[in-house]
């Protein structure tokens, strides 16, 4: 591998990072972005080492893939993209950006995948995990590219992954120790079609696993349920539940935390001695501590690092309180499932900032959620007319449009009364409007501080 010809595509954080990784171990690199109106020498200052590094932007030929063995996809590009016929036409494997760094990684594995909760479980397990092991690296869709960790790792480290289901579309042989499935609602279906390619990706993340290896799945999500009692399932699976006690398995018991193992019962964590809200995390605690009793750490050491972890940032993230009214930023809520799960945690009456770009996701039950607790709702981005008319279609008419952030903030300010909490929990993605939902949560913050 160490001497292949790689195409790289995408230019974003993945692209950078895989192509990165390759040049580092002695390859040659075409770096293949499909915006033509990139600069291609910034894109190359990039990188410390440019003389096996090609950059091609807008159409990729035949005559860009000589000698190209191997190609290496970012998570955002779709496999309908028109280049990938010319890649299948060149018979050129195609690996996703976690299948080459799982090739060139050492160490122990957990990869932690759903809809909702991944960056909060996987932020939880890392923080577990460094409690124990000395060397860990928390990477992949929370941020960091598991390509750019991946030549760090050693035997002895740990590294802990977020991976998406455009993550887990291309892999190959990559087979974690522990996996972890949180739930699986609607999400994604512009790129995956249909809910049942959606739920067969993810379900991937167990494809390489043997019995050595264990999943850990939602007994409470009828699909994991039924997955995880499928006989021919590899790995050995351990439940969690917030909704009923397992005999095996990690449940909630009243207020507490409970594992369940081999006919013995002990109590992980009191959900009042937690610092993060909603049963939805008391969820993610759960797969946290599941993942780590699984990857050897001590139930002391987990005992500890659960109550001292604090929200990840844009996730139902405190911002400040200002003339009684509470902000809450949750722009990692790009579906509704999710939005679903920051609503529930409000303390009380709330106005609702949403909308963004169109994931042609189904508002319904969202907008069903809202029961007496959003007083108003204040739309954004492109799916404003769209989430107006079901909002109507369900009753709600206490609708108002805004521009940009800093109108839709302003409008939420005067809107809420003491008591109050204004929430962004959009419900669609942020692309249209910004880059990424780090930016768009970090927007709304700088909004609210400039009251
Ligand atoms: N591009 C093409 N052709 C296309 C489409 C895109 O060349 O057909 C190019 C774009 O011009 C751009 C580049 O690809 O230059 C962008 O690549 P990317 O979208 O994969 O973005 P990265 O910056 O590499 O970020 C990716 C993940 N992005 C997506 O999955 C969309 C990040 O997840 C992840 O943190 C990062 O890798 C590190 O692993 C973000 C995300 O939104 C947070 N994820 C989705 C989610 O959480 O719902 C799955």
């Amino acid at each position: 591998m160490s001497s292949q010809k790689v195409l790289v595509a995408g230019s974003g954080k993945s692209g950078i990072a895989a192509a990165n990784l390759m040049l580092q171990m002695g390859g040659d690199v075409v770096l293949y972005d499909s915006n033509k109106d990139l600069d291609a020498e910034a894109i190359k200052d990039k990188f410390e080492e440019k003389s096996h590094l090609t950059v091609v932007l807008g159409e990729l030929n035949r005559t860009d893939l000589l000698g190209v063995e191997l190609s290496v996809i970012s998570p955002g590009i779709p496999l309908d993209a028109p280049f990938v016929a010319v890649l299948d036409e060149a018979k050129i494997p195609i690996w996703s950006e976690i299948q080459l760094a799982y090739h060139v990684a050492k160490g122990k594995l957990a990869a932690i995948t759903g809809t909702n909760g991944k960056t909060t479980t996987t932020a939880l397990t890392g923080e577990i995990m460094k409690t124990f092991y000395e060397e860990v690296f928390v990477v992949g869709n929370i941020g960091i590219p598991y390509t750019q960790t991946a030549l760090e790792t050693t035997d002895e480290s740990v590294t802990v992954a977020e991976v998406s289901s455009f993550q887990l579309e291309t892999i190959m042989d990559f087979r974690p120790n522990v996996s972890a499935v949180l739930n699986i609602t609607p999400d994604h279906l512009n790129r995956h079609g249909t809910m049942e390619n959606y739920i067969e990706i993810k379900k991937r993340i167990t494809a390489n696993q043997t019995e050595e290896d264990w999943v850990i799945l939602n007994y409470d999500d009828p699909v994991l349920k039924e997955f995880g009692e499928q006989e021919d399932l590899k790995p050995k699976v351990f439940f969690f539940s917030s909704t009923q006690t397992l005999k095996e398995g990690m449940y909630l018991e009243g207020d507490d935390i409970v594992y369940a193992d081999k006919g013995k019962k002990e109590v992980v964590a009191n959900v009042h001695d937690l610092q993060i809200l909603g049963r939805h995390n008391y969820e993610n605690v759960m797969a946290a501590a599941a993942i780590s009793v699984r990857m050897g750490v001590p139930m002391d050491l987990i005992r500890k690092a659960v109550k001292e972890f604090k929200a990840v940032e844009h996730r139902i993230e405190f911002v400040l309180e200002r003339s009684g009214v509470k902000y809450y930023n949750d722009s990692k809520g790009t579906n509704p499932d999710a939005a679903i799960q920051a609503i529930r945690a409000m303390p009380g009456p709330t106005v609702l900032i949403a909308g963004g770009y169109d994931k042609q996701s189904a508002y319904d039950e969202w907008i069903e959620s809202f029961g007496d607790k959003v007083k108003y709702l204040v739309l954004i981005g492109q799916t404003r007319d769209k989430i107006a008319e079901c909002a109507r279609n369900h009753g709600f008419t206490e609708i108002m449009y805004a521009e940009d952030m800093s109108e839709a903030v302003r409008v939420c300010a005067a809107y809420a009364n003491s008591g109050d909490s204004v929430l962004l929990s959009p419900a669609c993605a942020s692309w249209g409007m910004f880059d990424n939902y780090e930016q768009r949560g970090n927007v709304f913050k700088e909004c609210v501080r400039n009251l």
